[in-house]
């Protein structure tokens, strides 16, 4: 007999038989979101009231849709301590849309006066922006196409713009642009695309929407990882509900808000522990450098190393130096620590967070989109390095792990699957060269990552060098035990075989 993995329990449903007024449109309704946005959301309703459901919008996919619909858009959010589980059921959510299918239904439904907020989780790639220089790519199949599709767009930035611009046709204030994607100043990088969007359709437009409009910067953090049928099962065992849109994640959460919306409107975040400042970016700088930072790090030499998540890779007694060094030597003197925090604290914390053994993050999820990702999470903080004359070899080797990773064959030989919008660049680039000198060469030429000053810095140059060498040569594992000196002592026994190839480099 086949038995269904995920059970046979009946379906949740939203327990209230009215879902909420709708006051914000969401871009991009995965699980970070749901995760995190929502529940802040739907607690601040639950405290201070205010028409705040939300109307997510899918710009592709019809997956989360199909999933949450016949729930009613109800979903668990699921809190995974080390030892102890707690789930609550979240009905923030009204409708969700695929853009795709109807894109008049999306645009309508933006143009509505009562939506004060649009915001967004669409990744650092949703952007359509160059990550090295921050300009809005004109030549984006998607910003091209909805330059001259503004009524049919497929892009967030042409949705926003061309929204904005029926409201202002009718009269109506514009709504507050919310990014809450781990990008530096996120805010203001959203400001610059969407006017530089907007300029190309009328400079009146942009001047308004440069007037009007508001576009806070804030810094989002909980960790969440990919749902996976177990856990719809395993939740399924606990609840003996079905629940096809659970979420899973870590106890901590922290956003910080600029305060600038407009008309002041928003819901009542700061009741469910959401901060408001005048000036985030140091809390992100924080938060990018030593946290998204160091993921990024284990996530390309742990998965180099044979590790599968993150929890497994500091586990490891080399891995688990290896981020106390990067922290305390290369990162944390360059972020300044923002009000209300100590760093040394905060990198402790975040420790234990990785180290949470409930949650499964995936070093290949993390691993994902690297050329959207590593220029704010690591080569800022490899600039202010060089800017300050300290060594920053850990951070190298980081980078040398990605490198190797887009190269696209694993330590065993096996191909790796490198999930990137500039995925076949990064291959050619790798290919084009078979000395690990030149191939390192080849990667720092590409100029959407690496910017000219960093790329032709001899320092960094042969830093990433000697780095990429000697991965290539002994592998992920051994290249940081020999780095925190963990060769020296006997390490635990490792379940991944050792190289059996290095012909691939
Ligand atoms: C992770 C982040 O997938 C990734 O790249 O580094 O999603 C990380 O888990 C979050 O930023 C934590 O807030």
């Amino acid at each position: 007999m086949i038995t269904d993995p995920l059970g046979t329990a009946p379906r949740l449903h939203r327990g209230s038989n009215q879902s909420p007024k709708v006051g914000i449109i969401h871009f991009g309704p995965g699980a970070f979101f749901r995760a995190f946005t929502a529940v802040y959301t739907a607690e601040a309703m639950a405290i201070a009231g205010g028409n705040w459901g939300v109307c997510a919008v899918s710009l592709r996919s019809a997956t989360i849709r199909n999933k949450l619909e016949p729930q009613d858009y109800a979903y668990t959010s699921v809190t995974l301590a080390p030892d102890e589980t707690r789930q609550d059921v979240i009905e923030v959510i009204s409708s969700i849309l695929v853009a795709t299918e109807d894109p008049e239904a999306v645009l309508t439904a933006m143009a509505e006066p009562d939506v004060k907020i649009v915001s967004m989780t669409i990744t650092e790639k949703g952007y359509c922006h160059n990550p090295s220089t921050g300009d809005l790519r004109l030549d984006h199949p998607d910003i091209s196409h909805d330059l001259s599709n503004l009524n049919m767009p497929r892009s967030a930035i042409g949705y926003v713009v061309s929204a904005l611009a029926r409201r202002r046709l009718a009269g109506q204030r514009p709504f507050t642009i919310l990014s809450c994607d781990n990008l530096p100043d996120n805010g203001t990088l959203t400001r610059r695309v969407v006017l530089s969007f907007a300029h190309a359709v009328s400079p009146d437009l942009a001047e308004w929407i440069e007037a009007e409009a508001k576009f806070p910067i804030t810094m989002v953090d909980r960790i969440t990882p990919a749902t996976v049928d177990k856990d719809i099962a395993s939740l399924s065992d606990r609840t003996g509900y079905l629940d096809l849109g659970c979420v899973m994640h870590e106890p901590f959460r922290q956003w910080v808000i600029q305060d600038d919306f407009v008309d002041g409107l928003h819901p009542d975040w700061g009741a469910t522990g959401a901060q408001f400042v005048t000036d985030v970016a140091p809390f992100e700088k924080m938060k990018l450098r030593c946290l998204n930072g160091t993921h990024s790090a284990l996530a390309y030499l742990g998965y180099l190393a044979g590790y599968e998540t993150i929890s497994d890779t500091v586990a490891d007694p080399g891995f688990s130096s290896f981020v106390e060094i990067i922290w305390g030597s290369e990162i944390v003197p360059t972020v300044p620590q923002p009000e209300g925090e100590n760093l040394t604290n905060y990198c402790a914390d975040l420790k234990k967070r990785y180290q949470n053994p409930s949650i499964r993050h995936l070093t290949w999820q993390i691993a994902m989109d690297g050329s959207q990702k590593i220029p704010q999470r690591i080569l800022g903080t490899i600039a202010d390095c060089l800017n300050a004359d300290r060594p920053f070899p850990s951070l190298a080797l980081a980078i040398a792990g990605w490198m190797r990773f887009v190269g696209g064959t694993d330590e065993k030989g096996n191909p790796i699957k490198v999930s990137d919008p500039l995925a076949d660049r990064l291959k050619s680039a790798s290919d084009a060269h078979s000395a690990p000198a030149d191939k390192v060469l080849s990667l720092l030429s590409i100029s959407d990552i690496f910017d000219a000053k960093l790329a032709q810095n001899p320092i960094f140059v042969a830093t990433v060098t000697s780095a990429y060498e000697r991965l290539c040569q002994n592998g992920a594992q051994a290249t940081i035990n020999a780095m925190v000196g963990t060769d020296k002592v006997t390490s635990k026994p490792k379940t991944n075989t050792p190289l059996s190839n290095t012909s691939s480099i």
